[in-house]
């Protein structure tokens, strides 16, 4: 980077986002970065997801960095600790460690005097010239407010937070919630344990999607020849987006139609017994939820020793769950597979702009940005995974590099000295957020469901467009949107 200022960057966050945008800093030049991660080890989501049958829903050769091929996943979707040392090895191959700050979770973010001042939880860290959050969207464990929580005699704990170690083999678990990630538990943990009660409030649309291993000849294939392995990354981002994503936000009639049918044919011939059938049928349009790819839930769910309880729960008990209809279901165990508060984003972390103001002030109505990496009023802070990121569409790894591409080039500008400043302009992120409330209602997201698209306030979460736009979008600043200093 010769002739270009040297900026001081911090990064917020060491998964898989973070450590993509560590790597392209330093590509482009970049030698002043820091990461502050708040865990003591790398990987994000995957670091913190270790419950049983934990895996990615995108096919493998599909969710890893464009820039990293693996020709050595060992199943077609990727079980969750495989990719967690996808990620480890990514981070030792670029030696990123050297710049990662753990155990430091960052407090507060502050604007002064054209930097951006940074306090961890080990204490003040130094002005930045820019700051890159990178803190994932899936990480804020939700707890379920019921009542008697506290009084349970044995283990319970959220997903996200898996007791290592603890044996199920022979035990009374209860799932309560029927979302993606009590579907890949419900397929690992039926054939161990004793009894298994899962606690469902709202039945979920399911797509079959195999999930086996990958022989051993393939692995050898795309082991030589390169360019196979890069046809087959493409594959299946062009298939997700051309048809699912494309389908959930209304621009594929035909693959939604797909869509829906596929889900259907496989709850029909997958469910026997026609009244759990109709307990597992959803009221809601297929994609208004985040759609579930499994291949062994509906088989689990149907073994002997496997309950689908849909009663409403009224309280949990020392020794179990009660339910409305009176009964209590006694367990050993209690997982909360209730998900994750989506619309935090970096918070509880202050982070004042401009004018004195917060992102809990500004955001008091609902995240809002311009184009999901930067907002007005917070100059040389870009986001990725920001408000009306594509959360629900394509690859996520695929999204974050678009979206540090585009962020990237921002800090370039920054880099060559003649701007000191950027942030969005007030009316281009009022137009682009103008845009997003016209384009969402077309989107299956808005057919009415609860989902964690959508905030507290009703508003939708995700990117409404295909991913073409997005890529557009991403490709190249609009410079004139954009305030300089
Ligand atoms: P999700 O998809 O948010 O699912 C959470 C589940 O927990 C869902 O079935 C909820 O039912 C249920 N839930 C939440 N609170 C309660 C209470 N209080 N009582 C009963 N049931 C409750 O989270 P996941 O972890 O499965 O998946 C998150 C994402 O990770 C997933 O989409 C993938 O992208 C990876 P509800 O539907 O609200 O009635």
């Amino acid at each position: 980077m010769t002739g270009a200022r040297q900026l001081r960057l911090a990064v917020i966050g060491a998964g898989a986002s973070g450590l993509m945008a560590l790597i392209r800093l330093r590509e482009a030049g970049f030698q002043d970065v820091t990461i502050y991660e708040k865990a003591e080890t790398l990987g994000g989501t995957w670091r913190d997801n270790r419950y049983p049958g934990v895996t990615c829903d995108v096919p493998s050769h599909g969710y890893r960095y464009s820039f990293e091929p693996n020709a050595e996943w060992s199943r077609v979707c990727a079980p969750g600790d495989e990719i967690l040392d996808y990620l480890k090895n990514v981070a030792r191959k670029y030696d990123l460690e050297r710049s990662i700050r753990f155990g430091e979770e960052v407090s507060s973010a502050r604007w002064c005097d054209g930097r951006w001042e940074i306090e961890t939880t080990s204490g003040p860290q130094g002005a930045f010239d820019a700051v890159v959050t990178a803190t994932g969207v899936l990480h804020h464990p939700n707890y379920p407010d019921i009542p008697g929580i506290d009084t349970f005699e044995g283990d319970a704990f959220h997903t996200a937070r898996w007791k290592d170690g603890l044996s199920l083999k022979g035990k009374r678990v209860g799932v309560i919630g029927t979302g993606s990630t009590a579907t890949q538990i419900t397929g690992a943990l039926v054939p161990e344990v004793a009894h298994y009660a899962l606690f469902q409030r709202t039945a979920q649309w399911i797509a079959p999607l195999p999930q086996g291993p990958i022989p051993e000849e393939q692995k050898a294939l795309f082991r030589e020849r390169p360019d196979l392995l890069q046809a087959e990354y493409e594959r299946i981002s062009h298939e997700n987006n051309s048809k699912f994503a494309a389908a959930i936000v209304g621009a594929n009639p035909r693959a939604y139609e797909k869509l829906v049918q596929v889900c259907r044919d496989y709850l029909e011939t997958s469910v026997r017994d026609p009244e759990l059938r109709a307990k597992l049928t959803p009221t809601y349009a297929v994609g208004c939820k985040r759609l579930i790819l499994s291949e062994n839930f509906y088989e689990a769910i149907q073994h002997p020793n496997a309950e689908l309880v849909t009663d409403r729960i009224e309280r949990i008990e020392e020794r179990g769950i009660r339910t409305a209809d009176g009964r209590l279901h006694e367990l050993d165990v209690i997982v909360f597979a209730t998900g994750f508060d989506t619309h935090k984003l970096m918070r509880p972390m202050e982070a004042r702009g401009q004018d004195g103001r917060t992102l809990d002030e500004v955001w008091a109505e609902g995240n809002q940005g311009y184009l999901a990496v930067t907002v007005p009023g917070f100059p040389n802070w870009f986001m990725i995974g920001g408000p009306n990121s594509p959360i629900g569409n394509f690859s996520w790894l695929l999204t974050a590099e678009n979206q540090f591409g585009y962020a990237l080039k921002l800090i370039q500008r920054l880099a060559r000295g003649n701007v000191s400043e950027i942030a969005p302009k007030r009316e281009a992120s009022r137009r682009f957020n103008e845009q997003i409330r016209e384009a969402l209602p077309g989107t299956v997201w808005a057919t009415g469901c609860s989902s964690w698209y959508i905030d507290r306030h009703g508003n939708i979460a995700s990117w409404p467009w295909t991913f073409e736009k997005f890529e557009a979008d991403m490709s190249e600043p609009q410079w004139d949107d954009f305030e300089m200093a």
